[in-house]
């Protein structure tokens, strides 16, 4: 906070006290990373008191993406969420969605911003933003992550601040926000490389709204992700030397192009094998979450640049950041969610998308978000943004979950977060399906072939043989048999030891 600041210095409990039951708050955070960490636990505690008086309260909650610890899990424990939106990923949560006890909006992440600025889901009337600084002019400088917060500062009814100050107050440095205005006479986004900035470093808040700041000091809640197993890295050899023959074909320049890639073990296991080859260039990042793995490469020099919404890393890996911003900061744009995950600029400059799939149809649909299309897992997350405007999509998951009894290859997906007009490539341990061009029947072949367990290819040959014939076939009553058994026996093929 700036000297002769004018806001007033408040306790969690105080600062949380006009929350009110049925209020629709906006909190910062994308992922752990920047997320309000201790008004979150007040509301939680305020939650606790009045149901423990028999009085009703539960909040309606928008966030940058996932939130896991430090905000949807103690929400959720005191049951003090009504709805929530865009993506979370606490398992808690997830119960609470599945039981319907949470009404959950799964969204597209770039939509957040102009559908907070449209009102599309109602009235904003708290903000309650991470920040290393706010001015008394109303600059706010963000930390760790900038998601939708621009966007809850500039539309919220009240705001709260958390001041964090365990946070570099140089993350400024490599902060570029910019709100979109409202259609219909929106300029192009003239981002053309993945470092080229745009915007300013700070969000802005009108000083009349806030109700005040809450100080703390604590870390991000960002958990190590497990290191690649063996079938990661089989995925990762498969996608390395997929996009070295895409390059030795002309398909994708010297310079290479930039590369965008989901959380996760797999796509971790991706990233360091992309890294460890000598023969893949030095390359840029266009992507929503930048993870541990990417700090090494770019010490190494082999990740020149990256522009995403987040710096979802472990503390230590956060605070070898911090102690050399010098290197850093030239190296790392964190944009708005709405320019991260901009379909224009993806499209602009030739991203290559690597997310991960739950399952995937034998024609090329992928569900990453929901379990025999009922339950949700995470949600879709910025994977389509992605997948829909990149110049070359990848897929890429184990073939098998559960030790075999689940096929992540299956006749017929029965949710659908990305479809077969937009995904190009799918990897499993097996092998790699490039479908480009491909039509249905070809596809079909490739997928089994490629990419599903061989334990299951007769099943999914005789799907195919049985099948109506048409442009694409399909047997309609059997087309979730492997789903129904999986929820009957347990196993999608009950009786089948693939250990
Ligand atoms: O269950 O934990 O009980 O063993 O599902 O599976 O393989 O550990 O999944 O951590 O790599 O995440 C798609 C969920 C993959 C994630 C998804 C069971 C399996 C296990 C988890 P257990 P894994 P990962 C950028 C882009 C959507 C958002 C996105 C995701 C558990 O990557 O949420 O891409 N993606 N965002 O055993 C039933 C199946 C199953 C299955 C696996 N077919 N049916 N269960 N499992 N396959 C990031 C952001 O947007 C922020």
């Amino acid at each position: 906070m700036s000297r002769g600041n004018p806001f007033r210095t408040l306790t969690p409990q105080e600062a949380v006290e006009e929350i009110f039951d049925g209020a629709t708050v906006g909190f910062s955070g994308f992922t752990n990373a920047g997320a309000a960490k201790v008004v979150p636990r007040a509301i939680a505690e305020k939650a606790n008191r009045l149901h423990g008086e028999r009085k009703p309260f539960a909040i309606r909650v928008f966030t940058g993406a996932s939130s896991g610890s430090s905000i949807d899990e103690p929400l959720a424990e005191a049951h003090a969420m009504s709805y929530r939106a865009p993506y979370q990923s606490g398992p808690r949560l997830r119960k609470q969605i599945n039981s319907q006890e949470v009404e959950y909006v799964d969204m597209h992440l770039s939509h957040l911003p102009q559908t907070v600025m449209a009102g599309f889901q109602g009235k904003l009337d708290f903000a309650v933003v991470e920040a290393t600084e706010i001015t008394a002019d109303g600059r706010v400088y963000l930390t760790s992550s900038v998601g939708a917060s621009p966007s809850y500062l500039r539309y919220a009814d009240r705001v709260i601040i958390e001041i964090n100050r365990y946070h570099s107050p140089r993350l400024r440095e490599m902060c570029d926000i910019l709100i979109v205005p409202p259609p219909p006479n929106r300029n192009p986004i003239p981002i053309h490389q993945p470092l080229t900035r745009v915007g300013y470093p700070y969000a802005v808040v009108d000083p009349r709204k806030v109700i005040g700041i809450v100080e703390n000091e604590e870390a991000d809640h960002v958990p190590a992700f497990a290191t690649a197993d063996g079938r990661s890295r089989k995925i990762a050899e498969h996608v390395v030397h997929f996009l070295l023959n895409e390059m030795r074909a002309g398909r994708i320049p010297d310079e290479f192009l930039p590369l965008q890639a989901g959380v996760g073990n797999v796509a971790n296991g991706v990233m360091a094998a992309l890294g460890d080859n000598p023969h893949i260039p030095p390359f840029h990042m266009y992507t929503e979450v930048f993870q541990d793995s990417l700090v090494d490469l770019m010490e190494e020099g082999k990740l020149l640049g990256a522009s995403t919404t987040s710096l979802t890393v472990t503390s230590p890996v956060l605070e070898r950041i911090f102690e050399n911003m010098d290197f850093f900061i030239p190296r790392i744009v964190l944009r708005p969610q709405e320019l991260s995950n901009n379909p224009g600029a993806i499209r602009r400059m030739g991203v290559i998308s690597m997310n991960t799939a739950l399952e995937v149809d034998i024609y090329g649909n992928v569900n990453s978000s929901h379990l025999y299309g009922m339950d949700i897992m995470n949600g879709i997350g910025g994977s389509a943004e992605f997948t829909r405007n990149a110049f070359l999509s990848l897929f890429m998951c184990p073939s098998v979950a559960k030790g075999g009894k689940i096929s992540a290859v299956v006749p017929m997906c029965p949710h659908i977060d990305n479809n077969e007009h937009s995904v190009q490539v799918i990897v499993t341990e097996n092998g790699l399906a490039d479908l480009r061009g491909l039509g249905p029947m070809q596809r079909a072949h490739t997928i089994i072939e490629k990419c599903a367990h061989p334990a299951y290819h007769d099943y999914l040959y005789r799907y195919l043989e049985r099948s109506r014939i048409g442009h694409i076939r399909h047997d309609l009553r059997t087309a979730f048999e492997l789903h129904r058994n999986l929820l009957k026996h347990g196993a999608m093929l009950p009786g089948l030891n693939i250990s």
